[in-house]
């Protein structure tokens, strides 16, 4: 073994109430470290997670972005044909799907997703106290993505329950894998039937997929999974780093009277916010064959954790990283991951950030916490059960 041995586990109670310092441990060990707890390699500084994530050619996909290795042990759904494949059959369906919500397309949203947010900023700021987790992180994105997507209004909390259960499954199938997968099949059916071409509204992002398919460009039943994409990847991650927003301006109060007074300042923020608290904290690789990284040799067919939220906070690459710096250029956060497989939504989390920001400098006069918030235990977010706020309107 040429890697340190590290005896964190990422998936552990321990790691999952504060990731931070088991970053910085994994920093300092090295480049690379093996995890004896699962008998992984993993990364956790920035120099090293960015050119991993590059090298997809020695460092796949399709081996599935979890623990589980597709190639040996069997997915739990059939494996997304974006997260969980390689080129030459990615780069097909990758290119139709960065089209159809490319920044153009998601900048159309703009106005409709500003009257939304305003609506609703207003009348949480009114209540002045509030969950920021149910009230806006998650009411937010359940307000305005289906409807983006093309889905009619009912059954949207099956989107809730599918996102735990998609990122609970990238870890190993623990207590909470299992508390996920409770009474799994309802929902399972629920996001099924609403891939299809019958439940998707003929003007979104759907519909256009079936287009593509008219067209002959990728089969019937591709584009229903490329739909199922958007369903498992659209609500939780956004409405997490919501909630990391919301939590940080009610803990930096002088950012927020500086955003509220210049509202441009809303979309650096968001950056920021995303470098310090990425939703997403481990995403998964498997190398191709022997590969060498920083002088380490990891064998063929391994499974490769990259700390995503530790690489950002990485003080190798980021001067003072734990500070919430809102002039910081952070837009190079790999909280969006990098390269082939980059977030084909960021522009539509962007979006969805920036209009409900906005509409919050205008509704909300200062924003704090009303007591501790509650993280909900998951095997690769970093998320929020609940973030009591006391906002006074103005
Ligand atoms: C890492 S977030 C995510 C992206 C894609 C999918 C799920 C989760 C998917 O199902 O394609």
């Amino acid at each position: 073994m040429d890697a340190p041995v590290i005896d964190i586990d990422p998936f552990g109670d321990e790691f999952r109430r504060d990731p931070q310092p088991a970053g910085e441990r994994l920093q300092e060990a090295g480049p690379v470290v093996y995890l004896e707890s699962h008998g992984i390699r993993g990364m956790a500084r920035f120099a090293e997670v960015h050119a991993v994530l590059r090298d997809h050619d020695a460092l796949n996909s399709s081996g599935g972005a979890g623990l589980a290795n597709f190639k040996k042990d069997k997915p739990w759904r059939p494996p997304s044909l974006l997260l969980e494949a390689d080129p030459p059959d990615h780069t097909r369906v990758r290119r139709i799907v960065s089209r159809i919500m490319s920044p153009r397309v998601i900048e159309s949203l703009r106005p409709e997703f500003e009257r939304r947010a305003d609506e609703l900023a207003a009348r949480v700021a009114a209540r002045g106290e509030f969950d920021g987790v149910a009230e806006l992180a998650q009411a937010y994105p359940l307000l305005v993505f289906p409807d983006a997507v093309g889905l009619g209004p009912d059954g949207r909390e099956n989107l809730i329950r599918y996102g735990s259960m998609v990122f609970n499954s990238f870890g190993p199938p623990s207590e909470l894998f299992r508390q996920a997968m409770r009474d799994a099949a309802p929902v399972q059916r629920w996001i099924a039937e609403h891939t299809l071409r019958t439940a998707l509204s003929p003007d979104g992002p759907g519909a256009r997929l079936y287009d593509a398919a008219d067209r002959g460009e990728i089969t019937e039943d591709e584009a229903a999974l490329l739909v199922r994409s958007l369903l498992s990847a659209g609500v939780d991650t956004t409405a997490h780093a919501l909630a990391w927003a919301l939590h940080t301006f009610a803990t930096h109060p002088a950012e927020w009277a500086e955003t509220r007074a210049d509202p441009t300042l809303v979309r650096p923020a968001f950056e920021e916010v995303m470098r310090l608290a990425s939703p997403v904290l481990t995403m998964f690789r498997t190398t191709t064959r022997e590969v060498t990284v920083a002088g380490t040799t990891i064998p063929a067919d391994e499974k490769v954790l990259l700390f995503i939220a530790a690489a950002n906070r990485d003080p190798r690459e980021w001067p003072d990283p734990h500070r919430f710096d809102i002039h910081r250029q952070a837009a190079h956060h790999l909280s969006f991951g990098t390269g082939i497989h980059a977030c084909v939504g960021a522009a539509l989390a962007r979006l969805e950030a920036e209009t409900l920001f906005t509409a919050l400098t205008r509704h909300v006069r200062t924003l704090e916490l009303a007591g501790p918030p509650r993280p909900r235990p998951n095997n690769s977010l970093n998320a929020l059960a609940e973030l009591p706020l006391r906002a006074i309107p103005g």
